[in-house]
């Protein structure tokens, strides 16, 4: 770790407003086709570890903390004042809560299944997450309805379940304003989470832009307190770029968090820590969201890989992540504020003075030589990524 530079002291790192999931430090590397390699943990260990290493917020799915026989019962108040006590003893703050509702058996037909009970059952969570929220001070609630979907076709009528689900939320932001009315607290940012393959072979909302179009669709009853919770991989995986994803929600206004990590296209979902694949790609969305001042949160929703060891998982993969999200913001200020690209843009911007605008040739000629600029800013960014800007060369 000493020897790859980029890392930063812990109060530099909680200057950044990350968030390190429960889930993604307790991950045991298990798979579908893989046993688990490492051992359980437990929130102490998680925000304890996380206060260490700099990480200022933590996040959690319900079931995460919380065994599914307890919730809503008295346990659920116990284990949830000891999560407070662990997070005022490290100085961490809770951001978000998101209901598991994927994983466990009740979910085999989805959230939003035909049995009613499922669903009554289905709202009573997600009613019960925003009062964990409130009760550990967290401003977001996060959805990711990965169950919502199925494996063979015609026995779900995707309308019909699709106003099911609708149903779900609305429960949960009715919930959200008696409590938060009762608490004197702000609402919470209901945040939606789309994924284009994975648990479920056919998914009916796998898109940022698909969760867009459910916003607006009037099914919601309070559209105006949900929004997205976009991932990287996620939009990456079903071959989207994910930077222009974002670009539509901020347009939409409803860009609320982000989950930050890294992968592949058209592959599984890998959950690589942020730009240890794609730093290009993951510099130009940074510049994407410092240029339109995103100020929600950056979820370190990623899984240290199955062969890094539990030591590893809090010394090497959460340092690194962090650092290099803290680099590649500080390089996309770099590159907002770089005079090479400033001058190319403004130029291309300007235009190249072609005075008749019915006469396409004479257009194409005017910008011939300013079209170039494009491939100039891409090398610059790419400049800028490897150091070379700052005169770093290599001598044969
Ligand atoms: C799955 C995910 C989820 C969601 C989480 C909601 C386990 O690919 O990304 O993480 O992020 O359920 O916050
Ligand atoms: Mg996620
Ligand atoms: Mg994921």
């Amino acid at each position: 770790m000493k020897a790859c530079g980029g890392s930063y002291a812990p109060a530099v790192r909680r200057k950044y407003y990350l968030s390190g999931p429960q889930w993604a430090a307790a991950y045991q590397g298990q798979a579908l086709f893989h046993a688990p390699t490492r051992e359980a943990l437990g929130f102490e260990q998680v925000i304890e570890r996380y206060a260490e290493i700099g990480i200022g917020h933590w996040t959690t799915h319900d079931t995460d903390v919380i065994p599914t026989e307890a919730l809503g019962k008295n346990q659920q108040a116990e284990i949830v004042g000891k999560i407070a006590g662990a997070l005022r003893k490290h100085d961490l703050k809770c951001s978000m809560v998101t209901t598991e509702t994927f994983y466990h058996a009740v979910w085999a037909g989805s959230p939003a299944a035909e049995a009613p009970e499922v669903r009554e059952y289905a709202k009573f969570r997600v009613r019960n997450t925003v009062e964990i929220g409130h009760d550990l001070g967290a401003g977001f609630a996060v959805y990711w309805p990965g169950s919502l979907g199925y494996y063979v076709q015609g026995a779900v009528e995707e309308t019909e379940t699709l106003r099911w689900y609708a149903e779900a939320l609305n429960a949960a932001c009715d919930r959200d304003i008696e409590v938060a009315a009762a608490k004197k607290r702000p609402t919470l940012k209901h945040c939606l989470e789309a994924k284009p393959f994975e648990p479920q072979a056919e998914i009916l909302l796998p898109t940022s832009d698909a969760m867009l179009a459910f916003i607006a669709s009037g099914l919601l009853t309070h559209p105006e307190m949900v929004g997205l919770n976009p991932e990287y991989l996620h939009e990456l995986m079903w071959g989207g770029a994910p930077r222009a994803a974002l670009a539509r929600a901020l347009l939409a206004g409803k860009l609320f968090h982000f989950d930050i990590n890294d992968g592949y296209r058209l592959k599984h979902d890998v959950d690589i820590g942020v730009g240890l694949v794609n730093p290009l790609d993951w510099l130009n969305v940074l510049v994407l969201l410092r240029s339109h001042r995103y100020n929600g949160p950056f979820n370190l929703d990623y899984k240290p890989p199955r062969t890094t060891s539990l030591f590893g998982v809090f010394e090497v993969s959460f340092p690194t992540a962090v650092d290099r999200f803290i680099t590649l913001w500080e390089m996309a200020g770099e590159a907002i504020a770089d005079p090479i690209i400033k001058e190319a843009t403004d130029a291309l911007k300007a235009g190249g003075g072609a005075t008749d605008y019915r006469d396409a040739e004479a257009i194409v000629r005017a910008n011939r030589e300013l079209l170039t600029l494009h491939e100039l800013i891409a090398h610059r960014l790419v400049q800028i990524l490897l150091g070379l800007h700052r005169g770093r060369v290599y001598s044969v």
